[in-house]
């Protein structure tokens, strides 16, 4: 059998390439334009099979196949009864049309549109790990690998609702509920099959679909005619299977020394601080190592630790990107990619996605530094100062956005479930009796049970730029509505008050951030035990939970974390 992957041009096809690798299948090969289609059948001596993977929106999906001469070759090849395997949008297209994009055909495989989810009740895009229940179990060879008791990895926004009074519901292969909506999770008929998740980014229940996938259509399918393989599909069981995540961060820069470093700070501030108590005019070692930048491993290796310890998705912050970073010179794009060889669940790179300008003077958009990113291996980008003055030019546009911000211009081309927003509030306390400023609505007032330096005070929530160096004024919760608005897909909300005490994550900041947005929040700062993560949880309902410095150091395991919240009845996801 010739494997085959489509590459339409406006997607992250290198995670597919990366697990088909670790897999074992590296004799792939590349359909990108007409050509590569007529070139199939010559240039492989077996069968072909095609896999078509990708995400973003449904219209950029379809018009990049018809811009690069692929739409009817594709319908050519699915009316050749060969093996199709689409995953996230390559499923998609295979519907009739999309209420994303009205008035765009699809491959009209499926007869269907694909509707919005409702995110009255939920965050949307629906982000994160949840269970698939095939319809039919009786007969093994036709689950594709497909099993109730794994977890895999879903993006997006709009979905193929389950509906038994539909003819589509004859495609129905498994099922996902997400809030009180169920979903197709996957479409199979005669030689099409098709996730809405990412078996890529599913660790090894992923690898688990693409490898039988694989097999069986390198043994040689039995595809039975449709009306054979229609049986009346059965209510869908009220299973909700979405699990909160657990997000292992890495914030990387250069030591002293040139090396590139996992860091951690306390409050950003990430340099070895000297214990006066502790120094003697002798003590050269401690001198020495104070102020140098604090150096808790290396990228790569602590990432391979942290995915084998069941790590929900991972981030890695190039934090003195406030520097001038031109994309020649961005060493996060080796860690990137060395990383994303040996790391199959999501991956979001954050810093230095902007503008930014070549040794050479060759000007790069931020889009195109995404992109770099994109191809490494990036799964997802975070990012933070370009977002503020985004939101800054948007209160002075009234509003309404010129679509030039890097937020803008990376989710029309990915979709915005691959643009995060990183934000770094930090507290402006101030005598609420007398505070007469623009945030009155948004002060917090310290409980008396909590932190001592909080109790009887008031404040609100500053955004800061540059890793915190500068603060600009626009609040948290402008910035979170403002990201939104310019279709931002996720909000990674740091806390720099909170950033390495240990003291648990600010549940009124997550809260206040969580009311003012509908898409998907992570908790950051301030994780120093398991039960923090249950607190935040339980008190915020928030979708996901980052730390640092307690994996880091050890102090606590990620295995540790999840069977705290098992036990107090949060779904977590089996590995
Ligand atoms: O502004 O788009 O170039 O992005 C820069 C990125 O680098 C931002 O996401 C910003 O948050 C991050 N950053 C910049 N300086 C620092 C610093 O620490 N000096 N780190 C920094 C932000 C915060 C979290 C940390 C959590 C959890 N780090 O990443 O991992 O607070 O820590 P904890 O569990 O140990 O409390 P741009």
């Amino acid at each position: 059998m010739g494997l085959f992957l489509l590459d339409h041009g406006a997607g992250n096809v290198q995670s597919l390439a990366n697990s088909l690798t670790k897999l074992g299948y590296t004799d792939f090969r590349w359909i990108r334009d007409a050509q590569d289609f007529a070139d199939m059948n010559a240039i492989s001596d077996t069968p072909p099979a095609l896999i078509f993977p990708g995400q973003g929106a449904f219209h950029t999906a379809i018009q990049c196949l018809h811009a690069h001469g692929l739409f009817e070759p594709l319908q050519r090849y699915l009316d050749s009864g060969k093996p199709y395997f689409g995953i996230c949008i390559g499923m998609q297209v295979l519907f009739a049309s999309s209420a994303e994009s009205p008035g765009t055909r699809g491959l009209g495989r499926i007869p269907c549109q694909i509707g919005r989810f409702d995110d009255t009740e939920k965050a949307v895009p629906h982000m994160g790990w949840n269970s698939a229940e095939c319809i039919d179990t009786s007969d093994p060879t036709t689950t594709e690998g497909v099993s109730s008791t794994s977890h895999y990895y879903f993006v997006h926004s709009y979905c193929a609702k389950y509906d038994t009074s539909v003819a589509a519901a004859e495609w129905a292969h498994s099922t996902t509920q997400y809030g009180q909506e169920v979903f197709m999770s996957t479409v199979r008929q005669r030689n099409i099959f098709g996730t809405q998740f990412h078996p890529e980014k599913s660790g090894t229940a992923g690898l688990n679909i693409l490898k039988t996938w694989i097999e069986q259509s390198r043994t040689g399918r039995t595809f039975a005619p449709p009306s054979s393989l229609f049986r009346l599909p059965r209510p869908p069981k009220p299973i909700d299977g979405f699990t909160k995540r657990i997000i292992a961060c890495m914030d990387v820069r250069a030591n002293d020394e040139g090396d590139l470093v996992v860091t951690k700070g306390d409050q950003y501030d990430v340099r070895e601080k000297a214990d006066p108590s502790n120094l003697t005019s002798t003590d050269t070692a401690t001198l020495k190592t104070a102020g140098a930048v604090r150096n808790l491993g290396k990228p790569v290796a602590l990432a391979d630790k942290y995915y084998a310890s069941g790590a929900d998705e991972l981030c890695l912050l190039n934090i003195t990107s406030f520097r001038n970073s031109p994309l020649l010179d961005q060493p996060m794009l080796a860690v990137v990619r060395v990383a994303a060889e040996k790391i199959f669940v999501p991956l979001t790179i954050g810093g230095g996605i902007k503008d930014t300008v070549d040794p050479d003077g060759t000007r790069r958009s931020a889009v195109e530094v995404a992109g770099a990113y994109f191809r490494a291996g990036a799964d997802k980008v975070s990012i933070g100062s370009e977002a503020v003055h985004a939101v800054e030019k948007l209160r002075s546009a009234n509003g309404s956005g010129d679509g030039t911000s890097a937020i803008e211009t990376i989710s029309k081309m990915y979709g915005s479930q691959a643009v995060v927003v990183s934000i770094d509030p930090k507290r402006v306390y101030v005598d609420p009796t007398t505070y007469d400023g623009p945030y009155k609505d948004e002060l917090v007032y310290g409980n008396d049970d909590g932190p001592e330096n909080e109790r009887g005070r008031a404040w609100w929530y500053q955004c800061t730029v540059s890793g915190g160096r500068e603060m600009r004024p626009v609040s948290a919760v402008e910035l979170a509505k403002g990201v939104q608005k310019l279709g931002a897909g996720e909000i990674l909300l740091n806390s720099i008050d909170r950033d390495g005490t240990g003291l648990g994550f600010d549940h009124d900041l997550v809260l206040m951030i969580k009311r003012a947005v509908s898409i998907p929040v992570v908790a950051s700062s301030g994780a120093g035990a398991k039960e923090h993560f249950v607190s935040v949880f339980k008190e915020t309902n928030v979708e996901s939970a980052l730390a640092a410095g307690i994996f880091h150091r050890e102090e606590v395991k990620i295995e540790d974390v999840k069977t705290a919240m098992q036990e107090a009845g949060f779904n977590t996801r089996a590995m």
